[in-house]
């Protein structure tokens, strides 16, 4: 899977050799059983497989450890400014088998486990994976980290140390169920405890306003509630470099203080209590993507990890610097859209109250810091918390934000003298019977840039969504379309077209220059080369074959093109557009069952949102399906419909690399940019895609002639509802289209139950907010292209080839180098590791 470190050309730096440290097979195998004798209490004779596990995990941890070690101590030393990404999410996929690539000890690890009689593989699968976020925005956010620490850079991930993570998603009788995912049930070997640097993060209460001794009128907030921040801290190396940098997460626990006072009033009922409440802040991960949820734990989620996060960097500062004039010139901290927003209000309240800085050069400096990434387009998602929730949770943070907002509408209107409409448009308070504060619109006030994740994103928000700023600052505005890392996407999840690339191109430094893939454009018209490309998939599709015969026991054709849609379940991403094309399918093999037909597997993997009723019938809807096309004798085993349950990171590595065909349908205007569409064209995988979030630039790097387009464009999107939308007509006008909404409404697919599908039917025909309707038929004439172009092997090898050769922009390091650039002020800086072993 990975080289030997001595034999690559990307380690020679990495020079270290003592018992805990040492990369040799030997000691490595002496690690391997002593941590499994001291850390697991175990020995040969009663080892499980998972005690060997967390054996391998300690010996990889403690030789991540000194690096570590020394990566933050020279960020100390060296005084050099550090980015911090604040995230509610982070959803970082399994660490072991990540960290044997970054140090470079994948293949002698796997000769120590055979030597012990077991797979290296069946280890690696004893890991939970961690779900500490939803979906694209929190695997974004590792990407980064990976990328940032490949580079060399100097970061660190602030979020929240959930207790349960994402549910895990069972189907039963195709229907979605939840269950919790209590990943921390064994210990987890990735993280370290730090106790010593908890924080206290106050709640509720009041306000006072006092005189201080120099006669500054002042603010002090009494809380009625504390609770203690402690951070855990996992160590996320970069790929074949000494840096190791961290990710900082935040466990709620009770604090001593209060606990203590109603300990001692003798209320032991009422500090056990305490403490349970105060627990429950970092308990669970809520389970939207795309649309927030507006309860009282969230927002106090949000608060905690904000006040955490920015207190700890302020803590550091101070270690260094006698005052926080220069903050802004030692941190830059990024907003993964607006659940940390709170930051804005939280900093200058550290800054104003607790610091005693002015208000002026607070919130200069509280600018310069602060910077947004906006992830979504959809109005329904932008988070708005209720003023009077606001209050009560955060009294002090609420009339700093009516301050901010007050001068901040002074200069509007100051600046546009007779536009109110501006105004109330721009201001951060939304007025009315139930006052908001609209949380994008305070992050777009209190950072110095504002960007958005792919070309058409960043556009569309400055025409409509935010484009009273955009009017304002046009200079705050940015585009960095979103990027993933190559190491855990092609590396680690399809080894066998890593190894050949790094046969072709001599080296592995395409995994760190990602554009040095283009060296594979010149072996499409080479025979060899494309059988071997050819081979690779197929062997990938084998794979994925056996896990769909062990999760659902559904036999499928390997020969058959898979195609594949896996991302959460969304009315906007539309699953049931595919879903759509299925029954087209199969309506023509039941009017003609000799009908000539290019087998297909749809692979469908994705969760709802629990509270989600569309999303989840949109899961019932294409089980329900598959259940009829599977079992159908007409079919004769040419069409088969496949639900995976439970689409996670790690499920996720099987798919992408044995994909034919990419599904990437949501109406356009709607996906902010998309990052599985990236995964999949980098593994090989053609896309069948709108002209939506990066899709558009996934295509323009492919070139037009090797992507599969169909559907309306944004702005036609507007253009047709502005006019009138009327789905009916296309239902009225298409024989085909009506025989699928038929077939549906008849209750085929629900043992004649009409009622069961009825709210999908009645939202295509009277509604159809994405536009299934107005997209069928160029969806359907796009999918026959797909199946006449797979027909011809040598064509669909090349466009295959290509594809991948020219994925060089959506490695996220490229992404990475624009933000340390463009935003951050970010350089990297070496670790030396030599003169630490000393
Ligand atoms: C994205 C979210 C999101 N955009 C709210 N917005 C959430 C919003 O728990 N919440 O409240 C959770 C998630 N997630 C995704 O971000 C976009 O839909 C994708 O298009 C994009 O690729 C991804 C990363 O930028």
């Amino acid at each position: 899977l990975s080289q030997p470190l001595s034999n690559s050309n990307l380690a020679q730096n990495i020079k270290v050799e003592d018992d805990r440290t040492g990369m040799s097979v030997e000691t490595l195998k002496r690690a391997f059983s002593d941590n499994l004798f001291y850390v697991q209490g175990k020995d040969e004779s009663n080892a499980t497989l998972h005690d060997y596990y967390q054996a391998l995990a300690f010996t990889v941890r403690d030789r991540l450890l000194h690096r570590f070690i020394k990566t933050g101590r020279t960020y100390y030393e060296e005084n050099v400014k550090v980015v911090s990404y604040l995230s509610a999410e982070f959803l970082m996929g399994r660490h072991l088998e990540n960290n044997l690539i970054s140090l470079g000890i994948y293949e002698k690890m796997r000769q120590v486990v055979n030597e012990s009689g077991l797979e290296i593989e069946d280890l690696i699968e004893q890991e939970p994976d961690p779900g500490l976020g939803n979906g694209g925005l929190g695997r974004l956010a590792a990407c980064f980290l990976d990328s940032l620490a490949n580079l060399e850079m100097p970061a660190i991930g602030y979020g929240i140390r959930y207790e349960f993570g994402i549910f895990h998603q069972a189907l039963r009788d195709g229907w979605q169920a939840e269950i919790p995912d209590n990943w921390l049930m064994f210990k987890n070997p990735w993280e370290i405890a730090r106790p010593e640097d908890a924080v206290e993060i106050k709640l509720g209460g009041h306000t006072e306003a006092y005189r201080d001794e120099k006669g500054h009128n002042r603010v002090s907030w009494i809380c009625d509630r504390k609770v203690k921040a402690v951070p855990y801290d996992t160590p996320v190396p970069g790929y074949r470099t000494n840096t190791v940098n961290s990710l900082r997460l935040w466990k709620a626990e009770a604090s001593e203080e209060f606990n203590f006072e109603a300990f001692n009033a003798g209320n032991y009922d009422r500090a056990v209590g305490e403490k349970m409440s105060s627990e429950t802040i970092s308990k669970v991960l809520y389970p939207n993507d795309n649309t927030p949820q507006g309860k009282e734990l969230r927002l106090a989620q949000q608060y905690f990890f904000v006040s955490a996060s920015l207190q700890d960097l302020i803590h550091i500062h101070l270690h260094i610097h006698p005052d926080l004039t220069n903050f802004h010139d030692r941190a830059a901290i990024q907003l993964n859209d607006t659940h940390p927003a709170v930051a804005v209000a939280e900093l200058m309240r550290l800054f104003v109250d607790e610091h005693d800085i002015d208000w002026d050069q607070a919130w200069d400096i509280t600018q310069k810091t602060l910077a947004y990434t906006n992830h979504t387009l959809l109005p329904e998602a932008l988070e708005r918390w209720s003023v009077s929730l606001f209050s009560r949770m955060l009294p002090r943070h609420i009339e700093i934000i009516y301050e901010i907002n007050h001068r901040f509408l002074e200069d509007i209107r100051t600046w546009f003298p007779d536009d109110e409409e501006l105004a109330s448009e721009l201001s951060i308070i939304e007025e009315g019977a139930d006052k908001k504060v609209r949380m994008a619109n305070l992050a777009c006030v209190g950072s110095h840039a504002i960007n958005g994740v792919a070309a058409l994103h960043t556009e569309l928000l400055q025409k409509y969504t935010l484009q009273g700023f955009a009017k304002l600052w046009p200079e705050k505005f940015f585009n960095k379309t979103n990027g993933v890392t190559p190491r855990r996407w092609v590396l680690l999840s399809n080894p066998r077209l890593a190894k050949l690339v790094t046969e072709k191109t001599q080296s592995d430094s395409w995994l760190k220059n990602l554009d040095e893939m283009r060296v594979l454009e010149k072996f499409v018209d080479d025979a060899d080369f494309c059988q071997e490309w050819r081979d690779i998939k197929r062997k990938n599709k084998i794979t994925l074959a056996a896990q769909i015969k062990k999760l659902k026991n559904i036999d499928v054709n390997v020969d058959s093109i898979f195609d594949v849609l896996v991302k959460r379940i969304h009315e906007y991403k539309r699953q049931h557009l595919m879903v759509l094309h299925i029954i087209t399918l199969y309506n023509r093999i039941k009017a003609n069952p000799n009908i000539d037909i290019v087998p297909r597997t749809f692979i469908f993997g994705g969760k709802a949102a629990p509270g989600y009723f569309m999303a989840k019938l949109i899961i019932k809807f294409a089980n329900a399906v598959g259940e009829v096309v599977n079992k159908d004798p007409d079919v004769r085993g040419r069409l088969k419909v496949v639900f995976l349950p439970n689409f996670n990171v790690s499920l996720g590595q099987k798919i992408y690399p044995a994909a034919d065909l990419s599904e990437q349908i949501s109406t356009a205007g709607k996906e902010a940019s998309g990052t599985g569409n990236m995964k999949f064209a980098m593994n090989g995988a053609l896309t069948i895609g709108t002209l939506d979030g990066a899709n558009i630039e996934i295509r323009e790097e492919a070139g037009a002639e090797n992507f599969f387009l169909f559907g309306l464009t944004a702005e036609e999107v507007y253009a047709m509802k502005a006019e009138g939308y009327d789905p009916m007509s296309y239902y009225d006008s298409n024989e085909e289209l009506e025989a699928v909404i038929n077939r549906i409404a008849k209750g085929y697919f629900s043992y004649g139950d009409t009622k069961l599908f009825k709210p999908i039917v009645d939202s295509l025909l009277y509604d159809d907010p994405y536009m299934l309707l107005a997209d069928y038929q160029a969806y359907i004439d796009c999918q026959d292209r797909v199946s006449e172009t797979y027909k011809d092997k040598d064509k669909w090898t090349k466009m295959s080839i290509l594809n991948s050769a020219r994925m060089g922009k959506f490695s996220s390091d490229r992404t990475i180098k624009e933000y340390c650039e463009q935003i951050w002020g970010i350089e990297p800086v070496k670790i030396d590791i030599e003169q630490y072993s000393q």
